[in-house]
């Protein structure tokens, strides 16, 4: 049978710290470790992921959201304004008292302590993942936090487990102080890390909120352009696909955001945020792609960016007459290639700051990126861009070119069906989507039954050559199932390749298809 862990004290037996207690303390205690160690590392995974989902975060707003009136009412008498610091300290008093607790079990028997510590971090995991604001990502920092506390957790009860059959084992009570120093000294250091990685999102954001910038006279789209049953014309900034290598976004101020302009050029420019907006600004509906897009896909939305057009700038510059690129380079390294061509010539590609009427989110590229009509993201729309160099492509490898994407990227001509999806009543269907060739422009698009002959959709109004076009087909459906394709002509009347190719080397073809159940 085992022994009770604490001795019980009588007056024959007087209250000396017996060995077992200090056991039972001491496996408290990496309880308590293990958990601060999992909270400081999930804080700085929400940091860097930009959630404000901590764990802790995470717990709380769920129990504010489940907290019946009366008490959340008292809670606010009692602490007043401090209510949610007083909240989130209950919280944390609560879950360190269960890591002590969970440390305790760990050392009998290492799995019932880790249970606790899996109840624990998969309660946050789940009140972070129902968040109306989890994301995609919002469960990260719990999960980490969870695994953390694990790992921890299992170092003391392997380092401790030499004292529950050897109270004065010497060796296991030193290990246990030098992991129990080396966890404090981490987790230190991990929660200093949270607080200037958090600190600096916190300062961008606000820097972001305090700008004021030259914006559009209208955020409304250009009338006629929407096809009901289409995706909306202008996407909303917070539908906006997002396609980068950063695996913590890049964060700077608009007083720290520097740009230079250099390489084959008659003078080098320098500007920072406020030479930027001294110079003349323009407004520009812009539809922007992946080349990663397969058929049908949705890494493509439709924005109004608000910035300095690049060909006054590279102008300001003067590019060598034998200059054929520029190599943009953003903050944290990514690098794009494009034709100079693109940038000098009448399509109005731009050094843009804003998106839809705001400054750009962080995750678009804050402070500036650039926006190219007609070509692939991947070769032309540099976020928190710092860097120009005016070159050639004979002379530089941008990012995406060793890695067997094509050096150039101009967008492909394609069409894509939005409703119906899979299921439609028969009778008469909207059969509706969107086609897009940026720079050179849409001018038909045809829809066909089960292979059957092409049909001619109507168009929507063409806001320009350089956004996406919308079209609709009313369709008379039969029950039963069938397969409805689009394809789109470009501006010169000649149609979409109807050959299937993956996004690989230089975006994907052929005709996108879904497959109906009529009913
Ligand atoms: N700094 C940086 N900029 C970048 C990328 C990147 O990985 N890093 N990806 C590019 C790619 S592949 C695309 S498709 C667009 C996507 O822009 P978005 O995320 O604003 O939609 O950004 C481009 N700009
Ligand atoms: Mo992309």
């Amino acid at each position: 049978m085992n022994q009770p862990l604490v001795r019980p004290v009588s007056s024959d037996n007087p209250p000396v710290r017996s060995p077992r207690t200090g056991l039972v303390l001491r496996s408290a205690a990496g309880g308590v470790l293990a958990a601060l160690a999992g909270l400081a590392a999930g804080a700085v995974a929400a940091a860097l992921l930009g959630t404000r989902l901590s764990p802790v975060v995470a717990i709380g707003s769920a129990f504010i959201d489940r907290v019946p009136p009366w008490l959340k009412d008292l809670a606010i008498s009692v602490f007043g304004t401090h209510d949610k610091t007083a909240l989130k300290a209950g919280i944390l008093i609560v879950l360190l008292a269960l890591a002590a607790l969970g440390g305790v079990l760990a050392v009998l028997r290492y799995w019932s302590g880790a249970a606790v510590v899996i109840l624990l971090a998969g309660l946050a995991v789940l009140a972070a993942a129902t968040r109306p604001d989890a994301g995609q990502t919002g469960f990260v920092p719990s999960f980490v936090a969870g695994i953390t506390a694990l790992l921890i957790l299992r170092l003391f009860a392997t380092r401790l487990s030499g004292l529950v059959t050897d109270p004065q084992d010497g060796v296991s009570r030193r290990g246990f102080l030098q992991l129990s120093a080396g966890v404090a000294l981490g987790t230190v250091a991990v929660g200093a890390l949270g607080r200037v990685v958090g600190g600096r999102r916190a300062a961008v954001a606000e820097a972001r909120e305090a700008l004021n910038l030259p914006l559009p006279p209208s955020l409304d789209p250009p009338a006629g352009v929407q096809a009901a049953g289409a995706v909306p014309w202008a996407t909303p900034t917070e539908d906006f696909y997002r396609i980068d290598t950063a695996l913590s976004v890049p964060l700077i101020t608009p007083t720290d955001w520097t740009l230079r302009i250099h390489g084959m050029v008659d003078r080098e420019v320098q500007l920072n945020f406020d030479d930027l907006l001294k110079r003349k600004v323009v407004h520009k509906w812009v539809t922007l792609a992946c080349v990663s897009n397969e058929v049908g896909g949705d890494l493509i939305g439709n924005a109004l960016w608000s910035g300095v057009l690049l060909k006054d700038l590279l102008a300001e510059a003067g590019p060598a007459a034998d200059a054929d690129a520029i190599k943009s380079t953003s903050q944290d390294g990514f690098t794009a290639g494009t034709p100079l061509s693109a940038l000098t010539d009448d399509r109005e590609s731009m050094l843009a700051f804003a998106m839809n009427g705001q400054p750009l989110p962080v995750e678009h590229g804050f402070p500036v990126r650039i926006v190219v009509p007609g070509l692939y993201g991947y070769v032309s729309a540099t976020k928190w861009l710092t860097e120009i160099e005016v070159s050639r492509f004979d002379r530089f490898d941008a990012y995406w070119t060793p890695r067997g994407w094509s050096e150039l990227g101009p967008i492909k001509l394609s069409s894509r069906i939005d409703v119906p999806r899979s299921k439609a009543t028969a009778g008469q269907v909207t059969v509706a989507g969107v086609a897009w060739d940026q720079h050179v422009g849409v001018s038909k698009v045809e829809v066909r039954v089960d292979g059957g002959p092409w049909q001619q959709a109507e168009l929507a109004t063409d806001a320009s050559i350089d956004t996406w076009r919308q079209w609709h087909w009313t369709w008379n459906a039969p029950r039963g199932n069938h397969v409805l394709q689009v394809r789109a002509f470009d501006a010169k009347g000649d149609p979409q390749i109807e050959v299937q190719a993956p996004p690989a080397p230089d975006g994907s073809t052929g005709l996108h298809s879904v497959d109906i159940k009529v009913g």
